[in-house]
């Protein structure tokens, strides 16, 4: 399987993260993607692409203009305006407030943000771009015949959505993938989200519509980000009532019992009948995982690979989270793996 990477992912290396009234070096840092391109390197896994340029155009047919234009000038506006550290929202829009787009930079920073955990600064524009292009790259692969290929993007997507990040996302590279099959011609398009964490950008992006199904399996949102989506009873709304699932799980999860969840969701996927998978790949399932509360084990992302490769479809797999950088490389690359030895 190919591999598209970026270097420039590197621009994106805030150095701080607020987490538990302090601010710590981030969870999502640029080793992360470092140890998964080594490990991609050490397995022989296949080819190593640098992506191609595609512009904003796929990724404005997923994000607003406002949203997309507050991202390119936000660090600057920020230094602008005297501040000295990095940009870290402190307002939002209350309940009872106005959805009403301020002038000031603060404003505008808490208006666009989910949460306070994911700070920008020189550079966060570059690499959300780039990773952007790495997705997109990796689904021109697999739209031009390729069975399967692996978009190593950095900083991960599947928080992001039309208007707001955090969770440490920016772009939905899954979502843009997604759109840009089809805009090719692609009539339906899955997307399968296994990272530890509520897919909640990539659901609200397509909840009300019926052609591109969401699927997540995530650690249950009364206990853990996003908090505030990601219920089971969340299935979708008008046109997309039924294309959308939530599966969750409760604290110390292991694989016999996630796997169960999974095959629900490769039986809603054969319904469907996709003509292209998108795999949003987080591996912060795994049990040492510092942030999260699964167990699964590193042998258990084989099979995850070998089961996703059964559905027999074309697939792209973006890379979201996983923080333990000691194990990220072989698990993310175990469930390359895992899909490459099913045939
Ligand atoms: N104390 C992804 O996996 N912040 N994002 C957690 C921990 C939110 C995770 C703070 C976690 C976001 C792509
Ligand atoms: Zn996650």
């Amino acid at each position: 399987m190919k591999t598209v990477f970026s270097p420039l992912h590197r621009r994106r290396a805030v150095k701080t993260e607020l987490d538990g009234g302090l601010l710590i070096e981030p969870h999502e840092k640029p080793s992360r993607a470092e140890t998964i391109l080594a490990r991609v390197k050490d397995q022989a896994l296949g080819e190593i692409l640098e992506p191609d340029e595609f512009g904003l155009g796929p990724v404005k047919r997923v994000h607003t203009e406002d949203y997309i234009a507050f991202l390119e000038t936000c660090w600057e506006e920020w230094v602008a305006a005297g501040k000295r550290g990095e940009v870290i929202p402190t307002f939002w829009i209350g309940r009872g407030m106005r959805h009403r787009l301020p002038t000031d930079i603060d404003g505008r920073v808490g208006y666009f943000s989910m949460g306070a955990d994911t700070s920008i600064s020189d550079g966060t524009w570059e690499a959300a771009c780039a990773s952007a292009n790495v997705a997109l790259t990796a689904q021109k692969l697999v739209a031009g015949g390729e069975r399967a290929a692996f978009a190593l993007c950095r900083p991960p997507g599947h928080h992001a959505h039309a208007d707001l990040f955090g969770g440490y996302c920016f772009f939905n590279n899954a979502a843009i993938a997604a759109q840009a099959f089809r805009d090719q011609g692609y009539e339906r398009v899955a997307i399968l989200d296994v990272d530890f964490h509520h897919g909640n950008g990539t659901q609200a992006i397509f909840y009300n519509r019926s052609d591109v199904l969401t699927i997540s399996l995530h650690g249950d949102p009364d206990l853990a980000f996003p908090h505030f989506l990601g219920f089971e009873d969340e299935t979708g709304e008008g046109n997309g009532e039924g294309y959308n699932l939530n599966i969750v799980y409760p604290p110390g999860t292991p694989y016999s019992i996630w796997s169960r969840g999974l095959e629900t969701a490769c039986k809603r996927i054969e319904a469907f009948r996709p003509e292209a998978l998108i795999i949003a790949l987080g591996v912060d399932t795994f049990e040492e995982d510092p942030i999260s509360f699964f167990k699964l084990k590193s042998g258990d992302y084989l099979t995850l690979g070998k089961r996703i490769e059964e559905l027999g479809l074309p697939t792209v797999f973006t890379m979201e989270g996983g923080y333990d950088v000691d194990a990220i490389g072989v698990n993310a690359v175990n469930v390359l793996q895992g899909f490459g030895s099913a045939r």
